[in-house]
C-alpha cells in the first residue's frame, strides 16, 4: 500500500494517453517538471508524485494499492480486471471519472472479401488479439467457440500472414484496418480514458486533494463540451 504523504498518481509514460493526461493535470493547476528519464516526477506546488509506467501496469498498481490514482484506458482496465477474475481473484477499485479523450473501440475484423453473417461465422476459427479476456467474455456470452492467437502488437497483419482468420483489435479512425485489407464487423467494447482510485481509503488530506482535482476535471470537461 502507498503510505507516502504525497498523492501518488500513475500515468502512461509514453503513448497515446500521455499527452492528454499531462495536459489535464496542467489544466488542474498541477505544476510538474517532466524528466524523460525519470520514473517518478514531483509536483512543485502540491503534494503529488507522478509514476510513469506502461499503461498495462496501471490497473494492477491500483488493484494492489501501490498507487492512489491512475489514468488508464477502460479497455486496459477491463482486460486486466477480467484477467484477475478469471484467475479467481476479486478486484476492487473506484472509477472516479470517465474522461473525454482516448476514445476507441475494440472490434472484430475480418478480411474484406470474407462474408460475415454475425459472430457465429467465427465459430472455431482462430482470432488474433492483444485482449484475450475481453474477447473470451464476448465470445462466451454469444456461445461461440474460437481459438486464440495472442499477439502483443501487429495484430492487424495476422490474417494476411496466415496466423489467424480474424482479429479483435482497437480501432479509432479505421485507417489501419483499411490499410490491411480488413473490415470491421462487430464492436465488442467502447472505451475512453478514465481516472481510477485504489479501494483502500486514503488519508483525509489525500482524499481532500482528490476531491479538488475531481472538481477541476469536472469543470475542464464541462467547459470543453
Ligand atoms: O507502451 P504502452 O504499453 O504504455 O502503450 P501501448 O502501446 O500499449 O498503448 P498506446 O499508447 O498505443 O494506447 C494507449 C491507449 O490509447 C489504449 O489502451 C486505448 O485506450 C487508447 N487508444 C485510443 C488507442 C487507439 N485510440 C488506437 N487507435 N490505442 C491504440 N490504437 C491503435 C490500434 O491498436 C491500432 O493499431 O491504433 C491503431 C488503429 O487506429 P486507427 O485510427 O487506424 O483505427
Ligand atoms: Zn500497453
Amino acid at each position: 500500500m502507498n503510505t507516502t504523504s504525497r498523492l501518488r498518481i500513475a500515468l502512461q509514460k509514453k503513448g497515446r494517453l500521455s499527452q492528454d493526461c499531462s495536459e489535464l493535470l496542467k489544466k488542474c493547476g498541477v505544476k510538474i517538471t517532466w524528466n524523460e528519464q525519470r520514473l517518478i516526477a514531483y509536483a512543485e506546488n502540491m503534494p503529488i508524485e507522478i509514476l510513469r509506467v506502461r499503461d498495462d501496469d496501471i490497473p494492477n498498481l491500483i488493484f494492489d494499492g501501490v498507487v492512489d490514482l491512475g489514468f488508464v484506458g477502460e479497455n486496459v482496465l477491463e482486460e486486466e480486471e477480467l484477467g484477475r477474475q478469471y484467475a479467481g481473484e476479486q478486484v476492487q477499485y473506484q472509477k472516479l471519472k470517465r474522461l473525454d479523450f482516448g476514445g476507441c473501440r475494440l472490434s472484430l475484423a475480418v478480411p474484406r472479401d470474407v462474408q460475415y453473417d454475425g459472430v457465429q461465422s467465427l465459430a472455431n476459427t482462430r482470432i488474433a488479439t492483444s485482449y484475450p479476456n475481453l474477447l473470451k467474455r464476448y465470445m462466451s456470452k454469444n456461445g461461440v467457440p474460437f481459438k486464440n492467437c495472442f499477439l502483443n502488437g501487429s495484430v492487424e497483419v495476422a490474417p494476411s500472414a496466415g496466423l489467424a482468420s480474424a482479429i479483435c483489435d482497437l480501432v479509432s479512425s479505421g485507417a489501419t484496418l483499411e490499410a490491411n485489407g480488413l473490415k470491421e464487423v462487430d464492436i465488442i467494447y467502447q472505451s475512453k480514458a478514465c481516472l481510477i482510485q485504489r479501494a483502500e481509503p486514503l488519508s483525509v488530506e489525500k482524499q481532500a486533494l482528490v476531491e479538488r482535482l475531481l472538481t477541476r476535471i469536472q469543470g475542464i470537461q464541462q467547459a470543453s463540451e
